[in-house]
């Protein structure tokens, strides 16, 4: 292992002004992604749209790092250059996605697990070739309105996580390890803050204890938000108050960068959200995006499947990197969103 090697990357993900655009969904996610847009959701589909955003002019002001599915990331531009080559080469890190999905936990009813780690090692040899910098693996966390999660389903979810990011630093792919505690539910911000306290400290404790180096990983986990159905709503400077003590409590200063998914949340709310943490003075690691549907929604919104709709679709992405980038130093405002 190279720590050397693990930081230079993880921090230029992060550097200044800087996130990762999250361009990974698989296979079963971008179909429902196109089904909104009346799409069709064929291979040759999904690369023109993989296209279309990783040769948006500009991006790479913006964006340190982009997540690709596995098809994605054997996946070429029209005139034949490998996505992993063209982001590269724009000075953007190509990173892939590995995990293999949530399942049920046994004997846990309502618990889920992500899978994924049998073979991995051998998968993370093939994807360093094929030019992965990074890698992520999400773990999903439900909360129900009883028992959901459990102890025993938040740390199996720690220990593949850590198991994860371990098999990474092995082969000097920095992990960006996502536990998503997720904003579906009526429960309110206190509920999600305590467990999304429960979910940082046993991950920690499990990559400790697997003997992950913390300055080379990334950490992409969920604001601290009420659940969509919860009828009482924070305000922007509550959720970035209790996403940041939350995190300050459990995160090692060590880590370069915290990267936030947005979960579901509109694109101008995240992009909010992530202004008000920064907007509150330095924190100890980088305090960034690695959002998925808030940078992509408006995109594909514009682009509706159609090569007509092309520069109106980059010209979306471009904005949203902009004003997350703006986020990033804490100098965003809505009105921003009219211009
Ligand atoms: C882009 O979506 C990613 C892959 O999702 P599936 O495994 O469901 O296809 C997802 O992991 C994404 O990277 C994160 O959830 C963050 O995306 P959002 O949309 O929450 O910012």
């Amino acid at each position: 292992m190279s720590i050397a090697e693990l930081k230079a990357v993880a921090n230029a993900i992060v550097a200044k002004s800087k996130g990762v655009l999250a361009a990974d969904e698989s296979s079963p996610t971008i179909k429902k992604r196109f089904d909104s847009i009346k799409a069709e959701s064929t291979e040759e589909n999904r690369r023109r749209y993989r296209e279309l955003l990783f040769t948006t002019d500009e991006i790479e002001r913006y964006i340190g790092g982009v997540i690709l599915y596995d098809e994605t990331l054997r996946q070429s531009t029209r005139d034949g250059v490998p996505f992993a080559r063209l982001l590269s080469s724009r000075g953007i890190a190509p990173g892939i996605k590995v995990d293999k999905g949530a399942k049920a936990l046994a004997l846990y009813p309502g618990d889920k697990v992500a899978e994924g780690l049998d073979g991995l090692r051998e998968r993370l040899a093939e994807y360093k070739q094929l030019g992965a910098k990074f890698a992520k693996w999400r773990a999903v966390i439900e909360i129900d309105e009883k028992n959901i999660p459990t102890a025993f389903g938040i740390r199996a979810n720690a220990h593949a996580l850590a198991r994860y990011a371990a098999l990474c630093q092995e082969v000097d792919i920095v992990p960006i390890v996502e536990p998503e505690v997720l904003m579906d539910g009526a429960h309110g911000i206190e509920r999600c803050e305590a467990v999304t306290a429960q979910v940082l400290e046993a991950v920690f404790a499990e990559l400790d204890a697997h003997c992950v180096v913390f300055d080379g990983m990334l950490l992409k986990p969920n604001m601290v938000i009420a659940g969509k159905k919860c009828p009482q709503q924070a305000g922007v400077a509550q959720v970035a108050e209790a996403t940041m003590r939350c995190l300050t409590r459990y995160v090692p200063a060590a880590v370069p960068g915290i990267v936030f998914l947005s979960g579901g949340q509109s694109a101008e709310d995240a992009t909010d959200h992530l202004n008000a943490m920064n907007a509150m003075g330095a924190h100890p690691w980088q305090v960034s995006f690695s959002y998925g549907r808030a940078l992509q929604a408006p995109v594909l919104a514009a682009w509706k499947g159609q090569e007509s709709n092309v520069a109106a679709a980059q010209k979306a992405l471009l904005k949203r990197c902009r004003l997350n980038g703006l986020a990033r130093d804490g100098k965003y405002t809505r009105a921003m969103e009219a211009g």
